[in-house]
């Protein structure tokens, strides 16, 4: 087949909705965006462990604390699918974590917000996983066959986290007038920067027209982000918590809630590396990194001993 040939191929495959697989013929740039977008996602998923573990030793009873570990183990499950899905494509898991240890690969603006109280553990659950799960549904239906294969089980998990969260939300806005508060007070520190996660405005947005054509995005950004407007706005009236957005309003003719400006300057302020934890993070993740070598080193040491001694029992 010519490279023409295989390129006609491929794309009859993403328009009959087949899914495409490690082995097959690919465009170089759609490799090239798969790695982007899913190793960028691995590193979410790590990095996202950061703010919850702060808590994991605080939580206000037994059951909080069972139940925050188990979702943090599942976030470090999810970056693991998700580190062997990109590696079908050709990139080593040692050099995806060099470009995390670097500075040089992004991970979601989100996690470089401080956790400042216990009820951001509800807000977190709520929103942050809430916007996760809007993003990630329509990418079990992702063109790349590992990539869709694993958001199966991570949209399952995730919405076993949204749910924890709004229930954590849902005790404390019932709760004492303090409690009510922070409650509040974690819904108005998390909105924003909830509404970013879904990315720039699709005019701003230089991939979503290429991945949406691949079928890598179902939606853009700001469709997903208006899902996500519409949703929270329905929940929050259930937790009886004022909207952080004065300007968000029902709109009869869209059929949607309108809604304020988003601060985009700052969003690029955190994704260039400048938000209130960036460093924080990274410095934590290359801490464990350097500080978990003799685990590495000691996980080889024995997996040799192991084989040499298997092999003189063989030969034996
Ligand atoms: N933060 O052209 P677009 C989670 C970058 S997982 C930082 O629109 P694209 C679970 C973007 O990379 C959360 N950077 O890009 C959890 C690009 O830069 P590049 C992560 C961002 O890829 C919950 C540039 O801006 N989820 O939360 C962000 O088409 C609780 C231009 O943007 C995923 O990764 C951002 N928010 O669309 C864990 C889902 N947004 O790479 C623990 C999969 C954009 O060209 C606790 N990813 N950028 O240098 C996606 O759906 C897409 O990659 C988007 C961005 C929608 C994130």
């Amino acid at each position: 087949m010519t490279v023409h040939s295989f390129q006609e191929h491929f794309d009859s495959k993403i328009d009959r909705e087949v899914s495409i697989e490690p082995r097959d013929w690919m465009p170089d740039d759609y490799r090239k965006t798969l790695i982007r977008q899913i190793s960028q996602h691995a590193h979410s998923e790590i990095i996202g462990m950061l703010p919850e573990g702060n808590w994991i030793t605080r939580a206000p009873s037994l059951r909080r604390k069972a139940v925050l570990l188990a979702k943090v183990q599942d976030e470090a499950g999810h970056g693991l699918y998700l580190y062997s899905a990109a590696e079908t494509l050709g990139i080593t898991r040692d050099q995806m974590y060099d470009q995390l240890h670097s500075g040089k690969a992004k991970y979601s603006s989100i996690f470089n917000y401080p956790t400042l109280s216990w009820a951001d553990m509800g807000a977190i659950g709520w929103l942050v996983d809430g916007a996760a799960i809007m993003n990630q549904v329509p990418l079990c239906r992702t063109s790349y066959g590992p990539y869709a294969r694993a958001m199966v089980r991570v949209c399952k998990e995730e919405s076993f986290h949204q749910r924890q969260g709004f229930e954590i939300m849902l005790s404390l806005s019932r709760g004492t007038e303090a409690q009510r508060k922070m409650a509040q007070e974690a819904f108005d520190r998390w909105w924003w920067p909830s509404l970013m996660m879904f990315g720039p405005p699709d005019a701003e947005s230089p991939n979503t027209e290429q991945s949406v054509r691949w079928r890598i995005k179902r939606f853009t950004n700001d469709e997903l982000r208006q899902k996500f407007v519409d949703v929270t706005t329905e929940q929050a009236k259930v937790l009886g918590l004022e909207m952080p957005d004065k300007d968000i309003k029902w709109n009869e003719e869209r059929g949607h809630y309108d809604f304020g400006k988003i601060d985009w300057n700052e969003f690029w302020n955190v994704v260039k590396g400048n938000g209130p934890c960036n460093k924080q993070r990274i410095d934590a993740r290359r801490n464990a990194w350097e500080n978990g070598q003799w685990v590495r080193d000691a996980a080889l040491a024995h997996a040799a001993k192991r084989k040499a001694r298997t092999g003189e029992t063989k030969a034996a």
